[in-house]
């Protein structure tokens, strides 16, 4: 198991290489090129000098999160075979570049949703927050402005303005896309980019969607870990696998996390561990990565996840904001530092006592 914190890059993340390297244990990083829009083939010239910022400061590109999917492959537009070209270029140039991982995700239109980003908690710190009943009496047009508005001037990883600055479009482009549309589109871009992925050597781990269920009517699959399991079933791969994402498939509050990561077995490359608190249907906030400050056991998640020969990397997800840290939302250093070296303590724990 490798331990990274995700970074935006130079000029987008207000945490610095150079502080993320001095977190205990963690060894790399995950990032992306941020401004590169879905569907666009990633220059390597670019993607070098990601990685050259990387190891400059003592820290490997664990892998990219995300390669984001255009939305026509979702949408099965004649389209989408160029842009899945495209995709299948840009493995092409990470696996030359030394990097295997890639998460990535297969929501339509909206990426991660919430409602509150900076939800006071009982401790004085602030959290993401989502109540659905904010968004029942919302138009998207209305979300998308105040994700905006929100932000303190960061972009939001997935809420780019360039391509969310008119939604009645892709809204009216999916109007035709159900979910069993949506599998088959999905079917159909893993059938093509997975003997890419076998020959450089490139794992694909598909991100849950956040929160598990249809936002505005828009379809959505990846969200349990029954349809993950049908997700790695339908294409055979070894590099067709999964971010096991707790925070995402845990929106569900009947989720059996543990449960999920057994069923997952072997085809976990990538896992996202926070810990989250339901409020009341339909309502959660997050919360600080221990077990008593949210609803999760994740003592029961690590050890799942080791007992199931997990071998891949780990990351903190989502921190609260602590400490007056000005920073993107959820993605602060102090809490996320904290996350890591509490998922590091259970791991060494849990690894210790198995061989006593
Ligand atoms: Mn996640």
């Amino acid at each position: 198991m490798k331990m990274g914190l995700r970074w935006f890059g130079e000029g987008y993340d207000t945490v610095s290489l150079e502080k993320i390297r001095q977190v205990p244990g963690v060894s790399g990083v995950i990032t992306t090129l941020y401004g590169a829009m879905p569907g666009e083939d990633w220059e390597k010239e670019k993607v070098l000098a990601l990685k050259r910022s990387a190891e400059n400061a003592g820290l490997e590109i664990l892998g990219i999160e995300s390669v984001n999917i255009h939305d026509d492959i979702k949408i099965g537009l004649p389209t989408r075979d160029q842009y899945i070209e495209n995709y299948i270029s840009t493995i092409r140039t990470l696996s030359e570049c030394g990097i295997h991982l890639i998460c990535y995700n297969f929501m339509p239109v909206f990426d991660w949703t919430r409602t509150d980003l900076a939800k006071p908690r009982h401790d004085g710190s602030t959290v993401l927050a989502y109540d659905q009943r904010v968004i029942d009496q919302m138009d998207p047009d209305n979300l998308f402005a105040s994700m905006e508005a929100r932000s303190q001037g960061h972009v939001l990883p997935g809420w780019e303005p360039e391509r969310l600055a008119n939604l009645k479009e892709p809204f009216e482009k999916y109007k035709d896309v159900d979910e069993e549309k949506l599998w088959a589109n999905l079917k159909y871009f893993l059938e093509a980019i997975m003997p890419a992925c076998e020959k450089y050597g490139v794992k694909m781990a598909i991100h849950p969607d956040d929160p598990g269920w249809s936002v505005f009517g828009l379809p959505r699959i990846i969200t349990s870990g029954e349809n993950l399991r049908r997700m790695v079933d339908m294409v055979p791969s070894p590099c067709n696998g999964v971010t096991l994402c707790t925070g995402s498939l845990g929106t569900n509050p009947n989720a059996d996390l543990p449960g999920i990561i057994h069923l997952l077995k072997g085809k976990i490359f990538f896992a996202h561990v926070r810990n989250m608190e339901h409020t009341a249907p339909g309502q959660f906030e997050e919360s600080a990565h221990l077990s008593s400050d949210g609803s999760f056991d994740m003592f029961a998640i690590v050890k799942a996840l080791y007992d199931t020969g997990f071998d891949g990397v780990m990351r903190p997800d989502h921190g609260r904001m602590i400490w007056g840290e000005q920073a993107m939302p959820g993605y602060g250093l102090y809490d996320r530092a904290l996350g890591s070296q509490y998922l590091l303590g259970l791991w060494e724990a849990i690894t210790k006592l198995s061989h006593c």
